[in-house]
């Protein structure tokens, strides 16, 4: 049988919805699991056109990360463990709303458009998340990449980011670690204890942390990860997923957007706590003061931790390399302040989305990209890295630049590169704490948050709102930009901006200003301009 012919027939058993049109977003497609079986299909299809195309190996995750557990997704990982390409984002959108009738000229009309030869060989790496869906969703995808005669492999449960981390182990031939989950924790653990090895006398208390897994797939891998760290790292893992709901109530989006703690978690006043999302990609820390009282330390504060940290490195090394930060425009306008005007670090703004800042970071010789939200990394440039490591081993340096090399080494070896990591930056962050000998106290009163506020606002068709400058300007509908303006003027130290959502059917608001009070009736006010 033609291969054309069985993806006919197989397609014929995930069959789309009549009239259904999704688009990729984002963070790929997301919506409802019921209505994602043809879609997972379709995307094994692509996938393995992908995979013929690079002539490398190509990821399929299947989460819907932050998002509730009836939802889920599927996002396309290229050879470096990148986003795949705009062009072939819109492949993907085309596939997945042909009707099923259509679904082979569709097909065809790729394999054209990009000369695909299809006689290559095509392997695609599928992951999935905890979701009760994932399982026969990532089935779908790799029915799909059957049906055109590729090779699929399952990795099973797995992080976001991990998936990620094999797909560009696999292409780099090794170069980057061991394509297995115990090769990414045996990269990422022996960095870890390497930098924290020259730390003495470390507290029980400064060795502990609390994790909420949000219920989903990064609890399981704390677990696997927990073994290795030789107690070096004593976690006390919450939202296990042996109880609750996968990110009702907590995990990281929960904590950023209501700058509330999880349910679940055992706090006490001063201990360090942080919360994963649902697939593992999104960090941020916290805790209570001794008044009781909330601090969150979100993605603006990890990047202005490892910055400086990275910063630092480089004086003691004597390394004149380029570093960057990139963030977005929920990025809180002290953490920009503080990077620009104390650190003296570079920082570019761009439109939200992993795959905006990577590109952006990628500028730097050392590119620190964090997202508000949690989402982040550092990405060092092949140059930069080969610099390192000249330095580590050169023997005719003193102790203190031969110190300085090896621990810029070991955060290399400590980061994923291919994607925020929940599990890598935890382990920067706490090898950074270490190192520097500093409480979360000490962490967050770097600089103080501007109190801010984020909104979500049901509208009947979001895509009427256009944005540039870094979505920090609405250039449609008309007006609108004119009356967040002048709302933005009656408060002291104000900042708001709206922009549609790439991953759920709504508008999100922003804004911050000199009082909490001030940057709720601004979010508020801004929220009514919309409508
Ligand atoms: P949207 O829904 O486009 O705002 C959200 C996050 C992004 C990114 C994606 C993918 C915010 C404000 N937005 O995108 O930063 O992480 O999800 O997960 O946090
Ligand atoms: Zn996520």
């Amino acid at each position: 049988m033609s291969q054309f012919q069985e993806v006919l027939k197989q397609s014929g058993l995930h069959p789309k919805p009549a009239g259904l049109v999704l688009q990729y977003g984002t963070a790929g497609f997301r919506t409802n699991a019921k209505q994602l079986d043809h879609i997972m299909f379709r995307m094994g299809l692509l996938a393995t056109l992908r995979s013929r195309k690079t002539k490398a190996t190509i990821g399929v995750m299947v989460t819907a990360s932050h998002n509730p557990e009836e939802d889920n997704g599927v996002k396309l990982i290229d050879p470096m463990g990148e986003m795949v390409t705009p062009t072939w984002e819109g492949y993907a959108t085309q596939l997945a709303n042909a009707e099923q009738e259509d679904l082979l000229t569709a097909l065809k009309d790729v394999i054209e458009k990009e000369a695909i030869d299809m006689s290559q060989e095509a392997d695609v790496f599928v992951g999935k998340d905890t979701r009760s869906s994932s399982a026969s969703l990532s089935q779908a995808v790799m029915d799909g990449v059957s049906a055109l005669g590729g090779h699929s492999k399952d990795y099973g449960l797995v992080t976001t980011p991990q998936l990620h981390y094999m797909v560009c182990c696999q292409n780099t031939k090794g170069k980057y670690g061991d394509a297995t989950v115990e090769g990414y924790y045996s990269k990422l653990y022996q960095a870890f204890i390497q930098l924290t090895k020259s730390v003495s006398n470390r507290t029980d208390d400064q060795k502990h942390l609390s994790v909420d897994g949000a219920n989903g797939i990064g609890a399981l891998k704390v677990r696997e990860m927990e073994a290795h760290l030789k107690k070096e790292l004593q976690i006390s893992l919450f939202n296990d997923g042996s109880k609750g709901k996968l990110n009702h109530q907590c995990g990281a989006d929960f904590v950023k957007v209501q700058q509330k703690p999880p349910t679940g978690v055992e706090m006490n006043p001063g201990e360090r706590c942080c919360s994963f999302d649902g697939d593992a990609d999104r960090i941020v820390y916290y805790f209570i003061d001794s008044e009781g009282q909330f601090h969150l330390l979100d993605g603006d504060k990890i990047a202005t931790l490892i910055s400086t940290f990275l910063k630092e490195l480089l004086t003691q090394a004597g390394l004149d390399l380029k570093m960057g930060a990139v963030q977005t425009a929920y990025a809180n306008g002290s953490s920009t302040r503080y990077l620009e005007d104390t650190m003296q670090v570079i920082v570019r703004c761009t439109k939200t989305g992993v795959k905006h800042l990577h590109h952006a970071a990628q500028e730097f010789d050392i590119g620190v990209y964090f997202e508000a939200n949690g989402h982040g990394t550092v990405l060092f440039s092949k140059a930069a890295e080969e610099i390192i490591q000249h330095l580590a081993e050169d023997a005719n340096i003193n102790d203190e630049r031969k110190r300085a090399a090896r621990m810029l080494q070991n955060t290399i070896n400590v980061i994923n590169q291919t994607v925020g990591d929940a599990i890598a930056d935890m382990l920067l962050i706490e090898a950074i704490l270490a190192i520097k000998g500093m409480t979360i106290q000490q962490w967050d009163s770097i600089y103080s948050d501007l109190p801010n506020r984020q909104l979500k606002v049901k509208v009947a068709d979001r895509r009427v709102i256009d944005t540039a400058d870094a979505e920090r300007r609405a250039v449609s509908p008309a007006g609108l930009q004119d009356a967040i303006d002048s709302l933005v003027k009656k408060y002291r130290k104000a900042r708001s901006f709206v922009r549609p959502s790439g991953t759920e059917d709504v508008v999100r608001v922003y804004a911050e200003a000199e009082t909490q009070e001030s940057a709720d009736d601004l979010a508020h006010k801004v929220s009514l301009a919309v409508y």
